[in-house]
């Protein structure tokens, strides 16, 4: 029947509920942490924590040697959601497994999603540590057919072509540069384009001249599904990059990009995009 294959729905249902009989947190706002970048759900008061292995249909992590967590709390009075650690196509998951936590978020009553990642800086002008507020993407999974949206469609979450022109949120997009500029952190906020990869090797030098070429300011391994399935089902959303790294493009260069990089420089800069976004969170607008 109808959705029969991976019946999202249900699963993401009973998850929703089961995380709502264990939380009195009615979350209006969903977080999820990119790599180095989880120190953000350690700022939420009164938490509640599961780790991803004890709640039901949730995927369970495997990059950082250490089980996920999801966190419930409040920032400043503003009840929260956060993912300490994310899925990503590498490790192997079905794709739909991966957005799962979307849904859930949606069935929760999450209105706004606000996602970071550690991502390769594409554009010249970028420097290692610069924020870039991702104003737009470059779906290159999907372009192979690999969409989170690929199957039959449930109604119950969205339509079944979804509009993505207008997947970040520009008001939101404003206020990261309305905060950033309070917060002092002009000189190393960006607005770009994420280009989402499978991975996990890294870019070839070529990759990255043709990404580059084509548009993308920054290039990583998440995000971007999880960015559709969530406009899908109508969250408003905003992404934040930190350019952990400068990918390599010309053939004389000695840089090579590895993943000590990225979580040192994550290290360097966490506690200020921490402060930028929990600053956000206390300014967001709910229905
Ligand atoms: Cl250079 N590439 C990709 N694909 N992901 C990254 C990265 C680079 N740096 C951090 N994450």
């Amino acid at each position: 029947s109808e959705g029969a294959p991976s019946n999202t729905f249900g699963r993401s249902y009973a998850t929703a509920d089961w995380l709502l009989t264990q939380t009195a947190v009615r979350p209006l706002v969903g977080i999820v942490c990119g790599s180095g970048l989880g120190g953000l759900a350690d700022l939420l008061k009164d938490q509640v924590a599961f780790n991803y292995r004890d709640i039901p249909n949730f995927p369970q992590s495997t990059v950082h040697g250490h089980a996920g967590r999801l966190v419930f709390g409040t920032l400043k009075g503003r009840p929260c959601v956060c993912m300490q650690g994310r899925f990503h196509l590498y490790e192997g998951y079905p794709i739909q497994k991966i957005t799962l936590p979307m849904r859930i978020f949606k069935l929760m009553g999450v209105e706004t999603v606000i996602l970071t990642n550690a991502a390769g800086g594409l554009n010249q002008d970028y420097k290692v540590g610069d924020i870039m507020i991702i104003k737009d993407h470059l779906n290159m999974p999907g372009f192979a057919g690999n969409n989170p949206l690929a199957g039959p469609n449930d109604e119950r979450f969205g339509v079944r072509f979804p509009c993505m022109s207008d997947a970040y949120d520009r008001e939101l997009q404003q206020l990261a540069v309305d905060v950033g500029t309070e917060l002092g952190y002009r000189d190393f906020l960006r607005e770009g384009v994420y280009c989402v990869l499978g991975g996990p090797s890294f870019e070839t030098i070529a990759e990255c001249r043709m990404l580059h070429k084509l548009g993308a300011d920054a290039v990583g391994m998440s995000t971007v599904h999880e960015v559709i399935v969530a406009r899908h089902c109508g969250m408003r959303v905003f992404a934040l990059s930190l350019i952990t790294n400068q990918a390599v493009m010309d053939y004389d260069s000695e840089e090579k990009a590895n993943h000590e990089e990225v979580l040192q420089t994550g290290k360097q800069r966490a506690e200020q995009l921490e402060r930028l976004v929990s600053t956000m969170v206390t300014r967001i607008e709910y229905n």
